[in-house]
């Protein structure tokens, strides 16, 4: 990759005016894009419309939240994002790139607790504010098609939506204990709590008990695991995967010396002999039958203390965190050989996952162990490594490997490899257990105590049915001028003219459900209203214009990995879920995704006010334009790794920008002249070269090495006016080239090179470049190879080849190897393109 700085010359023989040989992003950027917006460039055309042969894609980045600021980190997701649309509409596709908004969420809410502001008002000001960012992007987004999901005609949906769910028994309401976040007073989904700490205020969470709503994600863990009609980065694939987190194993039944049935989760069903004892998750519901009355101060201490601990905290498998725990003081009976084992509560077992108990084998399981050398309780040895004598009395850490059972009843002598299933066979036959699968995964807790969210659209009546708000009532709006106090609960609750309705049943007074929708509800269905954000023909027909749904599923979806778990794993769920009620008819939401990597502050650390490193994009694009600001950022890494902020960087991207706009300003308009035969091969040689390799870039989201090679590319077309190429046929087929090359990347200055060129408007709708495989062929050169002054070989190689490869080539060649004879050579001197000296 070269940067080099070299001045290009002026064009020799072409007329030069003052006015145009410095390029002026301001006055060509605002320009163009007054333009494209005149002319609705950037519309995408209703499928009716489509070009038969020019198939569809639905391009998406992810829509913003409108927190008042275009940042950095914006302007990273999206203008590469942009670049590969526009470079997918110039290959021959019928693009859509749709633009919106996220519109409610808990920050609107908290200026207007803090400041207050209305959450509308103080969101449609952001959102004014923001557009008039995006667009400086110069992107090309159809803002014709712009959704932002606070609107009543957005929210009617997804109350429509929530609707369906409930009608389809994929959205319930139960009493469930839920973290709360003290600080914003709400109820928090698992994923929003990090560390024990919400992720919203950074406040200790704890558990509490509260009705509320639930999308049974749960019914399609075993779908979302599958992920084989999409391609997805492994990463995230994996995150999800994780985060389902499927187990095989068994059920298996213990019962309590009073007789209650006191089932576990194990995966090891084969160790149940060495099974010493039991743990249950604090909040156990059996617990208080077990306990004894001289431990229950004990055990009611220990309860509230894990109270306050996250699951994550608790989980830790960290190796320091010593495991705490306390004795109930009762006895259970293990089904296998009907000894009676102790019954402790521990944090590390918890309430949430498989039955909320489990069988401790300190042999086979770290964390059983420590806790049995803690407490001193015995440790069995079930499996016996091959040739090994474990003793549960001196072992120092469990066993958790291969080998043969021993002390197991009749599976004593099996090898580890069969033992689990003959466990599961004994068990089912002795019905004391059987096969079971446990997924991680829990339902989506949907219910948010805010105002600032599509309103839950369900009615309690008096005679206490729930029922949902009938469609065509739809929206149920968000009433103005409410009261916000930090009461924990939802401020509609105090609305009475939003609270007192009347039953759907027999219009008699009932009471509509205050809570709100988790804001990710809104961004799992945003990409099927792109398709038709107007549309309303009624609740039969729902919120996708049939005329518009070959529009979907997206067929390339770019965004943060943060997502990864959350959005990403909630839109597949909901797509899926709409499948099976006949609201769409595949089975993924986005066919390809892309992470685009984080940019950082010049320092490295992550940008934030408080270590004054954050970076302004409108300072760079109102001083050095939005070309040089959206290529200085794809320039400077892979668009998936990010890194720091590199200011300098933006020197060099302007000076290509004004050397790509002198290579093409004075081109003449007829091409009539000659030039030398070699200087004409070696340009469209590069030509074509450069074509290649950019469409490969452009495929493979490169546009770091994309404008690396449009930068030598301009370099070249310099090198080749210094020979008077300029009146050739091959300048001017380099000067489209480059138009047409930078078009994706630096919209308006390709625009305005196309005009000057004197090409038909726009750039943006030419086909992309093809290159000739026998133009772009690499020369060959012949390289020869001396072994202490004497050529011993010669090499054929692309003039292109790097010294690294060369060296390679040198040295392996069997004439080289054959004269060190495996000495290693004392020093190898290489001269790119001409030769490679070897000292043995
Ligand atoms: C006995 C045993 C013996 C276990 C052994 C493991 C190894 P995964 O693979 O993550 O699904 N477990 C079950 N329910 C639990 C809960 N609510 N909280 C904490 N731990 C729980 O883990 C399944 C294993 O985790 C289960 O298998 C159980 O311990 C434990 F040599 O049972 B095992």
């Amino acid at each position: 990759m070269t940067t080099t700085t070299t001045e290009t010359p002026a064009a020799p023989t072409a007329p030069r005016s003052e006015r145009d040989d410095r390029y002026t992003p301001h006055a060509v950027e605002g320009k163009w894009r007054e333009k494209w917006e005149r002319d609705q460039l950037y519309r995408a055309p209703a499928p009716a419309d489509w070009d038969p042969k020019r198939p569809k894609w639905y391009a998406l980045t992810m829509f913003p939240y409108p927190s008042g600021d275009l940042h950095i980190g914006h302007w990273y997701a999206m203008t590469p994002s942009d670049a590969a649309a526009r470079y997918r509409r110039m290959q021959g596709h019928t693009v859509l790139f749709p633009i919106g908004f996220d519109a409610f969420g808990l920050p609107a809410e908290r200026a207007a607790i803090k400041r207050g502001v209305d959450p509308e008002t103080w969101t449609y000001e952001n959102m004014a504010r923001m557009r008039w960012q995006l667009r400086q992007m110069g992107a090309m987004f159809d803002w014709s098609r712009e959704v932002v999901t606070c609107e009543p005609d957005y929210y009617k949906w997804t109350q429509w939506f929530f609707v369906r769910l409930f009608k389809h028994g994929l959205a319930y309401r139960a009493k469930a204990p839920v973290w709360w976040d003290p600080e914003s007073q709400t109820v928090l989904a698992n994923e929003q709590v990090v560390d024990g700490k919400s992720e919203y205020s950074g406040a200790e969470v704890y558990r509490r008990d509260l009705e509320q709503w639930f999308f049974k994600i749960t019914d399609y863990a075993e779908e979302l695991l599958d992920f084989s009609k999409i391609e997805w980065p492994e990463r995230v694939k994996t995150l999800q995967r994780n985060w389902i987190g499927k187990s095989t194993g068994a059920n298996v039944v213990f019962r309590t010396e009073a007789g209650d049935a006191l089932p576990v989760f194990t995966t090891r069903p084969d160790t149940l002999w060495g099974a010493t004892f039991m743990v249950l998750a604090p909040e156990h519901p059996l617990v208080d039958t077990l306990t004894t009355p001289e431990r229950r101060a004990e055990v009611a201490r220990y309860r509230d203390a894990t109270a306050r601990q996250s699951d994550i905290e608790r989980q830790s498998t960290d190796v320091d965190k010593e495991k705490t725990g306390v004795w109930t003081g009762g006895y259970a009976l293990n089904p296998v050989n009907g000894e009676r084992i102790p019954v402790w509560i521990a944090d590390y077992v918890l309430l949430s996952y498989g039955t909320g108990a489990i069988m401790a084998v300190p042999s086979g399981d770290q964390r059983d162990f420590e806790f049995a050398r803690k407490y001193d309780l015995p440790v069995v040895v079930v499996v016996q490594p091959e040739g090994g004598a474990l003793d549960g009395a001196t072992m120092t850490e469990a066993y958790p490997g291969e080998g043969r059972m021993v002390n197991s009843g009749p599976l004593d002598g099996l090898h580890t490899s069969a033992s689990k299933a003959a466990a599961i066979s004994w068990l089912e036959a002795k019905e004391a257990g059987k096969t079971q699968t446990t997924y991680r995964l829990r339902d989506w807790l949907i219910s948010r105590q805010r105002y600032w969210g599509a309103p839950i659209p369900m009615i309690y009546t008096q005679n206490g049915d729930i029922v949902p708000v009938p469609e065509h009532q739809l929206p149920v709006m968000l009433p103005r001028n409410v009261a916000f106090r930090p009461t924990g609960e939802s401020p509609l609750k105090y609305h009475e003219e939003f609270v007192n309705t009347v039953s759907p049943i027999d219009g008699s007074p009932a009471r509509r459900e205050t809570d709100t929708m988790d804001t990710f509800m809104d961004s799992s269905w945003y990409q099927f209203r792109y398709t038709s954000p107007e549309f309303d023909a009624g609740p039969e027909v729902g919120p996708i214009n049939p005329a518009q749904a070959a529009w979907l599923p997206v067929d390339q979806y770019t965004g943060g990995i943060e997502h990864a778990v959350m959005h990403l794993l909630y839109t597949r769920f909901f797509t899926k879920a709409c499948r099976d009620m006949g609201i769409v008819d595949f089975d993924e939401p986005m066919l390809r995704l892309f992470n685009q990597g984080i940019i950082y502050g010049e320092d490295g650390f992550r940008m934030s006010k408080s270590r004054g490193n954050v970076i302004n994009p409108d300072d760079y694009v109102s001083t050095v334009g939005t070309d040089v600001y959206r290529m200085t950022l794809m320039f400077r890494s892979p668009w998936d790794v990010g890194g720091p902020w590199q200011g300098g960087s933006v020197d060099g991207v302007k000076r290509f920008v004004q050397r790509a706009w002198t290579a093409i300003y004075a081109i003449p308009e007829t091409p009539d002249g000659d030039a030398p035969e070699a200087d004409v091969t070696a340009l469209r040689r590069l030509t074509h070269q450069t074509i290649r390799s950019v469409s490969h870039d452009m495929e493979t989201f490169g546009f770091n090495t994309a404008v690396s090679a449009l930068m030598e590319f301009v370099n070249g077309m310099a090198k080749a006016r210094e020979t008077a190429t300029l009146h050739t046929p091959a300048y001017r087929e380099a000067a489209e080239t480059l138009a047409l090359l930078l078009a994706p990347l630096a919209p308006h200055l390709a625009e305005e090179m196309w005009e000057r060129l004197g090409k038909p408007y726009s750039v943006h709708t030419q086909d992309w470049p093809q290159w000739d495989a026998e133009l772009a062929r690499d020369e060959e050169i012949v390289v020869p190879v001396q072994v202490n002054g004497k050529v011993r070989d010669r090499l054929s190689v692309p003039a292109t080849i790097t010294e690294e490869a060369l060296r390679e080539l040198a040295l392996s060649s069997p004439r080289v190897t054959e004269l060190l004879g495996g000495r290693e050579p004392k020093k190898v001197i290489v001269v790119p393109g001409r030769l490679v000296n070897i000292v043995g």
